[in-house]
């Protein structure tokens, strides 16, 4: 119902050329293959009235809780405006200069010290325009927790915003954005490709890359003192496995670092699972020997429901023999698991052969694998110095090995992935020995990557609904880290 609306509202947005395509300067002097103004908006009130009704049916799903609401000026003030007159919350204005006679007030409206005010803003780049407005609050006693945007170019701005203790939360993102303009043939797949690859080189939060394109904004003091990296930052790092790049840029475009575990017998059940949950996840993870009818065609529609939602397909194989055997199962057999599975995983019990005789097979298709550093179930014995051991072998094989399996980060290098499965929201466990933690703990106090989850969404009596309560929880918490990092 919300997606129906957003869609037809990002095709009159483009209609009325708040949405452009071509060579576009921007202040900084940046070349932009997409421009958007939203100032047009105030000549169309019909458009003004769906903007104002999604930003605020956003304030009621997300249940904010303020005093005020303040437009980022000039923009957003009529969107401000009409969604206060319309549902009666008081207002403040932010004057962009302190006016030279009488008060030199910079914020106009009631409010008492401490108040809690909500900002509202229509596009964001790097989030520098809301943090102004909020620190001139701030400054006047106010509290801002929260930003809503209409239109997120996906730069940074959530990042950097987080990083200052406000949650931002967008409408719309690049990415859908040129999904559905895609989809109904306003442009085609080159500039659609060419915006992507605009939007992850340029992200304004971070390290700046050495080609000097910094993106749009002012820089931001705090990058600096930056210890956790966003995955964007990551997918860039010049000594990256392709693999783990591309399942980052997977994760920073969708939002998602959900992995969901499709553990079911039937292949029907699994290419429905993929084919519904596939735009809220960046990874599919299989057990192709627990399906009972298993065939080449299966693996074939499968790939293309991959194709068509953008994630990757890990195939948990957790292979533990000599390299000369785990090549043939790799390779071979009913599954012929290397043609299909962007990656699996293994044990090191064998040592560094059984990365040796995966990579063989792997390696030359652009494979990659996941070592086994430590496992979710009661008793396991991989701990200690032997988890260490793993890790240690990981990184004496990075050209195969792209990160682990682990319950939390074992290794502060910033190419590897880490996965965690035993995930739930409620916590607890099953009768074989199963323990849950939840993606909050998992991803912000373990400092893990990606969730994986299996029963937990599909136990679940509505499974979309739960695999998007898991994917916003694993993205809020890694938001979360990302911010607390740079205070
Ligand atoms: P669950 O339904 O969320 O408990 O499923 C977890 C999945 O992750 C399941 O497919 C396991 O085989 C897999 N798993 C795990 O639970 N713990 C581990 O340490 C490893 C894999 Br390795």
């Amino acid at each position: 119902m919300v997606d129906v609306s957003i869609d037809s509202l990002i095709l009159k947005l483009h209609d009325v050329n708040a949405v452009k395509f071509g060579e576009y300067r921007l202040k900084s002097g940046l070349l932009t293959p997409i421009y958007i103004d939203l100032r047009v908006l105030v000549s169309h009130p019909a458009l003004m009235n769906q903007v104002s009704s999604l930003i605020y049916q956003r304030v009621k799903e997300e249940k904010l809780q303020f005093d005020s609401v303040c437009g980022v000026p000039y923009t957003a003030l009529p969107l401000a405006t009409i969604i206060c007159s319309r549902h009666e919350l008081p207002m403040l204005i932010r004057r962009k200069e302190a006016k030279d006679y009488g008060t030199r007030k910079l914020v106009e409206g009631s409010f008492h010290e401490g108040d809690t005010c909500l900002i509202i803003e229509d596009t964001v780049t790097s989030g520098s325009s809301i943090l102004e407005t909020a620190e001139v609050l701030h400054k006047e006693g106010l509290k801002v927790t929260d930003a809503i945007v209409l239109m997120d170019r996906r730069q940074g701005g959530v990042e950097m915003l987080a990083s200052r203790g406000i949650r931002l939360l967008p409408i719309i993102s690049m990415f859908k954005l040129l999904d559905v303009l895609r989809a109904a043939g306003r442009i085609d797949d080159q500039t659609a490709q060419s915006v992507h690859k605009f939007i992850q080189e340029n992200n304004t939060f971070g390290p700046k890359k050495m080609n000097g394109s910094g993106g749009s904004a002012p820089k931001i003091p705090c990058m600096e003192r930056k210890r956790v990296l966003s995955y964007a930052d990551r997918a860039e790092l010049p000594r990256i496995h392709p693999l783990a790049s591309k399942l980052l840029k997977i994760v920073e475009e969708k939002q998602s670092n959900l992995c969901v575990s499709a553990d079911v017998t039937s292949s029907m059940e699994l290419l429905q699972l993929a084919e519904s949950l596939g735009p809220k996840i960046c990874m599919l993870k299989t057990h192709c020997d627990i399906l009972e009818d298993f065939t080449p065609e299966f693996i074939q529609k499968l790939q293309a429901v991959a194709d068509e939602h953008n994630f990757l397909i890990f195939e948990d194989r957790k292979f533990a023999d000599i390299g000369n055997t785990v090549k043939q199962q790799y390779e071979g057999g009913v599954f012929q698991i290397a043609s299909w599975s962007h990656i699996v995983n293994a044990h090191a019990v064998p040592g560094p052969g059984v990365v040796k005789g995966l990579g063989a097979v792997g390696k030359p298709l652009g494979r990659g694998c996941l070592l086994i550093a430590q496992m979710s179930s009661q008793g396991s014995l991989a701990t200690g110095e032997y988890t260490k051991a793993v890790v240690k072998m990981a990184e004496e094989h990075s050209d195969f090995v792209i990160g682990f399996i682990c319950s939390s980060k074992t290794i502060e290098k910033p190419e590897f992935i880490h996965m965690t499965p035993g995930v739930q929201i409620q916590a607890g466990g099953d009768l074989l020995g199963q323990q849950y933690t939840s993606p909050e703990e998992v991803i912000y106090n373990k400092g893990s990557d990606v969730i994986i989850v299996g029963r937990g969404i599909l136990e679940a009596s509505d499974r979309l609904e739960a695999a998007e309560s898991y994917r916003k929880s694993g993205w809020d918490a890694y938001i979360r880290r990302v911010g607390h990092s740079h205070q």
